[in-house]
């Protein structure tokens, strides 16, 4: 039920906007209201703040049926939910109530700040300094590819608290847009998830009240990492959400395209390459299911040992194929799918962000040789 109304929702209200929102790079406002007047923004907030406590399997079915038809929109519930994980996961009741609550209504979105220029695969090399002085803190730094910056009014972000300590020395924060010293910079011109932006944050002299701290000091590091390993999951529904788009589209194509005097879906070449799209696909789709329940299990304090392998093996898996599926996709069009009048190459452009963003597919086979499942 929940999958159909999604897909009801994305198909009438996000969809006929997607080619545009790609085109102009602009963000998609639609999308955002459609999902807020629908309660799909942020499904993964618990009830008690407001939210509609959807579990992790729910959020990966919300997050896959938007990026079904626009990557650049599942962004919305995908981002709100990756900015807003620390604070669930790690932060004081008195955050939790006074952040959540906004974020469930749609009167606010949650940004995720842990890149910086000189710190990326290595996100314990980070220079933002956050430094104590009363009950305040006061943050200096630069954050790079912060999704959905300039338009989420709250950040979560990860600063050094003790140079010395490395990954031990760093510290978690809520930021807000409106807090005097924060700035964005322009807009990064991207490849793809174009209607997503993607800019630096500046942190000049941010003076915020230290109960903005999520968890104790010096916990931000593993906060982040613990984070990643639910929304690495967010990652991969997105990823098969995007090849679902591809695949449906070549399909319908296959059909009505005519050579040598019968539709090309005829041929047995084509056949071979459609199984082999929605083979990997199901894969992708089954493994991303088995590290939702696994974050789910992982949600209530108890930790399901297996989570990080299988956060990091679900994106890897799930972007690889969304990328090979929707270059089939085009292959499958032909010259049409390498043109713009054509939503297959858009597909493919956003596929790539997957095998890149929250961990590099490389970062993740680190991840997981280090988490072998027992
Ligand atoms: N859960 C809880 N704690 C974790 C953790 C996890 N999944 N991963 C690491 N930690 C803890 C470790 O336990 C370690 O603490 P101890 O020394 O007490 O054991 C600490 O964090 C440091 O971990 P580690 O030594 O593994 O850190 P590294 O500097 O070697 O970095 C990688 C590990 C490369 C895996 C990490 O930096 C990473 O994931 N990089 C990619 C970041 C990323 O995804 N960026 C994308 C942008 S964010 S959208």
């Amino acid at each position: 039920m929940l999958r159909d109304s999604v897909r009801s929702l994305a198909e009438a209200k996000i969809a006929p906007f997607a080619t545009e929102v790609d085109e102009e790079g602009r963000f998609p406002q639609e999308a955002l209201d459609a999902l807020v007047a629908a309660d799909l923004h942020a499904v993964h907030v618990p009830e008690e703040y407001g939210g509609a406590g959807a579990d992790a399997l729910a959020t990966v079915i919300v997050i896959e049926e938007v990026a079904r038809v626009c990557a650049s929109s599942s962004l919305i519930p995908a981002v709100n939910k990756l900015g807003s994980l620390p604070v669930i996961l790690s932060g004081s009741e008195a955050l939790k109530a006074k952040y959540l609550g906004p974020l469930a209504k749609g009167d606010a979105m949650f940004s995720y700040a842990l890149s910086e220029p000189e710190a990326g695969s290595d996100a314990a090399g980070m220079k933002t300094r956050a430094v104590r002085d009363g009950d305040f803190y006061v943050l200096n730094g630069v954050k790079r590819w912060i999704t959905n910056a300039g338009v989420s009014e709250y950040y979560t972000v990860m600063a050094v608290t003790d140079p010395e300590k490395r990954s031990k020395g760093i510290s978690a924060f809520v930021v807000e847009k409106s807090d005097e010293g924060v700035s964005f910079g322009a807009p990064e011109k991207k490849l793809g998830i174009k209607g997503s932006p993607t800019r630096e944050v500046y942190l000049d002299n941010v003076r915020i009240p230290a109960d903005r701290m999520i968890g104790a000091e010096g916990t931000g590091f593993a906060t982040a990492m613990q984070t990643l390993d639910h929304t690495r999951v967010t990652i991969a529904a997105q990823a098969i959400g995007i090849a679902q788009g591809a695949l449906d589209y070549a399909k319908g194509y296959v059909q009505e395209r005519k050579q040598f005097g019968k539709a090309i879906a005829e041929f047995q070449g084509v056949q071979f390459m459609l199984a082999d799209m929605a083979m990997k696909l199901e894969a992708a789709r089954q493994l991303t299911y088995a590290a939702a329940a696994k974050s789910e299990r992982t949600s209530g304090g108890a930790k399901d040992e297996d989570l990080t392998f299988f956060g990091a093996a679900a994106k890897c898996y799930a972007s690889d194929v969304a990328m090979e599926v929707t270059l089939d996709a085009i292959q499958l069009l032909g010259g049409y799918g390498y043109t713009r009048d054509y939503p297959v190459e858009r597909m493919m452009r956003d596929a790539k962000i997957t095998q890149i963003y929250e961990g590099t597919n490389q970062v993740q086979r680190i991840v997981m040789a280090r988490n072998l499942p027992k």
